[in-house]
């Protein structure tokens, strides 16, 4: 099995090509965002906005955007991570439009595997930050924080992953029956989700008391894919719908029809609380799989 790791550029973005057999990752260092990962001729398993900006310091539609120390709007988060970071503050954090440093790179038993540092954050010096990537048959993140200072720091976060989808009418997701949800768009009340998630309007759910597994089921694209987090029993699923496609940025108008975020994290009461000198890891599997025909 062929495995390559290259470096190449995207407009403005230093980026790095992973080949695994007929695999291909694009990891951008501008945040360690993967903005592309397909498997040979199939359609992309993540999506990358058709209007994606590649420039320094803006973030980039789609991909895999890393949200740390905090996710979404920080007045939102427990307090406990709102003193993470002064308010107003950036929605998703500080670290998606950062440059990274490519620590490590390497091929080991047939798997590509690269180690990407964030640089220290001056509001926040003491927490440091790691993203592992591993390409073999599927795709494996891990984020790893770790609290260097001497007093506990309790932060939330998101893999932010924009899947793409044949249409958001015909996919559904299993894992979530029986869950508890805070459904954000109807005042953050909660909720208990019956059945498999279908999409029918804006989407914008936190759920909770999570699986280790979810599977999101494309029959168009006769295809499901699963993924497979430890650290986490949070998820945020989101889809815009027409209304908010129209005030998204580098998003076409039509463009809640092929993609759909379903973000593998530890938010609400998933945060994670990191005494001094300990470590914390997020990952997440990314598994492809052909559906058979029934
Ligand atoms: O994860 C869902 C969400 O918080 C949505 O409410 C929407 O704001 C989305 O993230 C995209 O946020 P961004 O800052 O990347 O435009």
């Amino acid at each position: 099995m062929p495995v390559s790791i290259q470096p190449v550029t995207r407009g403005q973005l230093a980026c790095w090509e992973i080949r695994h057999g007929d695999s291909l990752l694009l990891i951008a260092e501008q945040g360690a965002q993967v903005l592309e990962y397909r498997q040979g001729d199939e359609p992309p398993i993540i999506w990358l906005s058709e209007q994606a900006a590649f420039e320094s310091g803006q973030p980039v539609r789609g991909g895999i955007p890393v949200c740390w120390p905090w996710f979404g709007d920080l007045a939102r988060n427990p307090e406990a991570v709102q003193h993470v970071h002064p308010q107003p503050a950036p929605a998703h954090g500080l670290v998606r439009s950062l440059l990274w440093t490519l620590e490590r790179q390497t091929v080991e038993q047939g798997a590509a595997l690269l180690d990407f540092g964030c640089p220290p954050l001056t509001e926040c010096p003491e927490l440091q930050l790691h993203l592992h990537v591993r390409l073999d048959d599927a795709l494996h993140l891990r984020l790893t924080s770790h609290n260097l200072g001497d007093t506990p720091i309790t932060l939330s976060q998101a893999l932010h992953s924009y899947f793409a989808i044949s249409d958001i009418h015909q996919v559904s997701v299993q894992g979530l029956d029986g869950k508890p949800y805070i459904e954000t768009l109807e005042d953050w009340q909660p909720r208990e989700q019956s059945g498999d998630l279908h999409f029918d309007g804006e989407t914008d759910r936190i759920y909770l008391d999570l699986p280790q597994r979810l599977t999101l089921t494309d029959p168009t694209w006769q295809r499901r894919i699963e993924l497979h987090a430890s650290g986490s029993r949070s998820a945020v699923l989101w889809n815009p719908w027409v209304d908010k496609s129209r005030r998204l940025s580098q998003f076409a108008d039509d463009a809640w029809q092929r993609m759909l975020c379903i973000e593998t994290a530890n938010v609400l009461d998933d945060a994670v609380r990191l005494e001094p000198g300990a470590s914390h890891e997020l990952t997440l599997a990314i598994e492809a799989h052909t559906l058979q025909p029934k």
